[in-house]
């Protein structure tokens, strides 16, 4: 029987949704031989035929959880791409009672970082290791290159890395993955790229309406302007795909099916999760909240539909958010593409910032430059731009901010005039841009070196004994508002 058996596996994967079975069929093609399993039987016969299909790939089935486990090298490595939370765990207890110290189980899915660290935690008693890795690229990434952002045990790293370095994107300085740090970095990393993700998409949208509202440029002339868009610093995945989604016809009626898609946005979760985690650790991230905020009242279509109605009888007037007249549209444009791109800096400078205050609290020693470097490629924020933003942290791993990098810096000021022009026509012409507007506000407020805070600090001091610091010297103060205030209003009164 020992001499029949077959050799064993490189790794296994472990949940068979479209997502597993590309990243499955990508690692064999890699020339990893694999095990597959999935709860479900009918899942893992879909999987072998495809790996048939797609060139006879080294990939075995499994339809139960010892067969699979004991099928792998050992010290085996087991990614798992099931549901987060829950099935996570579930799936974890199935394979675990199979697995020996030195095994590791590396969870591919969008998990809350708590839940990893509680698991590294658990699956540590009986010698196992975990990694809880971050996949971004969608289906299609996962099949011909992902970005991939494990973190956890380094030792269980080292055991995957051969695999995980060919069957991730390539850009041209490396593959788009790297060792995250310790605990549930490489889920906070994921996370923190999807809230980006989220800014990306909605600064886009606002420039797409912009265009189309007050610009009135028709879908032809955006498909062709995103094209000319992806050939210059806006070069990107979501650039890229919004010019290919301006040239869809409806296929089951007359016209473009972008203006008959319902404008009501879905979401998952780790955008809300980005924003808790910035308000948790004090780091401003409007651009991001703002995109959260924009999905949550797109999904009251209703509500804004009834809203619409109730503002026109109160006397909204109906040219507000009309196509102006006598508009410079190769003016307007330039600027929106400006605009997009110094609201961008902002949105990344806060997710960066984000992931610099969570790997001080956590100690995860996080590298910005080559997390920027590893999202070059594979993943939905893929963009040119990135390089850039990679040089900033190698010129100065301790930026304060990429806005104050002076590469960056010289951008933001070519552009600011654009940005503001951009940003005040939509303003009097009532079209909403949240994301472009949360980014000058930040960069207006983070650029100028006296804000009014002083009175917010002096009304707290008034009602609340809060104290204040003064700007001519150290100490700390305590001020009878109230009292002086009214002993001023006697002096004035009586000069009258
Ligand atoms: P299924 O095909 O048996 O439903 C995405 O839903 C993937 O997660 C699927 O492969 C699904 O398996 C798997 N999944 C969801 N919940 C699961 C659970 N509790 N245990 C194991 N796998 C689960």
């Amino acid at each position: 029987m020992e001499a029949t058996s077959p050799a064993l596996s490189r790794i296994g994967l472990a949940g068979l949704a479209v997502m597993g079975q590309n990243l499955a069929l990508n690692i064999a093609e890699k020339g990893f031989p694999i095990s597959v399993y999935n709860r479900t039987a009918s899942k893992v016969d879909e999987t072998l035929d495809r790996a048939v299909a797609e060139g006879q790939l080294p990939l075995s089935g499994h339809y139960s959880p010892r067969e699979f486990v004991l099928s792998i090298r050992r010290p085996r490595s087991v990614i798992i791409l099931v549901k987060a939370g829950s099935p996570v765990d579930q799936t974890i207890a199935a394979l675990s009672d199979h697995m020996e110290p030195g095994d590791c189980i590396i969870d591919g899915g969008n998990e809350w970082y708590e839940n990893t660290e509680r698991r590294i935690r658990q699956v540590a008693e009986k010698g196992l290791l975990y990694l809880g890795m971050g996949v971004s690229g969608g289906e299609d990434g996962a099949r011909h290159g992902p970005s991939l952002m494990p973190g956890g045990s380094y030792e269980a790293y080292l055991n995957i890395e051969d695999v995980v370095k060919k069957v991730a994107a390539q850009v041209e300085d490396g593959p788009c993955v790297t060792y995250i740090g310790e605990g549930g970095s490489g889920n906070f990393v994921k996370m923190v790229h999807n809230g980006i993700e989220y800014g990306d998409m909605q600064l886009i949208a606002e420039a797409y309406d912009v265009l189309k509202t007050a610009g009135g440029l028709s879908n032809a002339e955006l498909a062709d302007i995103f094209d000319e868009w992806n050939r210059g610093e806006l070069e990107s995945f979501l650039v890229e795909i919004t010019a290919n989604i301006f040239k869809v016809k409806d296929e089951h009626g007359n016209g473009d099916l972008v203006d008959k898609i319902l404008d009501k946005t879905g979401m998952k979760g780790t955008g809300k999760w980005t924003v808790q985690q910035a308000a948790e650790l004090s780091v401003a991230a409007p651009t991001i909240a703002s995109s959260l905020d924009c999905r949550y009242l797109s999904g009251l279509k209703e509500e804004r539909e009834a809203a619409a109605e109730a503002l026109k009888e109160a006397g909204m007037r109906e040219d507000v958010g009309a196509v102006r007249s006598g508009i410079d549209k190769k003016r307007l444009i330039d600027d929106v593409r400006q605009a997009l791109y110094a609201s961008k800096i902002c949105s990344y400078a806060q997710g960066m910032n984000l992931l610099r205050a969570k790997s001080v609290e956590k100690e995860w020693n996080l590298n910005l430059g080559e997390l920027a470097r590893i999202w070059k490629g594979g993943c939905i924020i893929r963009a040119v731009f990135l390089d850039r933003i990679k040089r900033a942290y190698l010129r100065n791993p301790n930026l304060a901010s990429l806005i104050v990098d002076p590469e960056f810096a010289r951008e933001m000021v070519q552009r600011q005039a654009a940005w503001r022009r951009v940003v005040g026509l939509a303003v009097s012409n009532g079209i909403s841009t949240p994301g472009m507007c949360a980014s000058l506000n930040y960069f207006d407020t983070y650029r100028r070196a006296r804000l009014p805070a002083n009175l917010i600090q002096a009304q707290r001091d008034l009602f609340g004994a809060h104290t204040y610091e003064r700007i001519d010297g150290p100490g700390s103060f305590h001020t009878e508002w109230t009292k002086l205030a009214q002993k001023s209003n006697s002096g004035v009164a009586a000069l009258n």
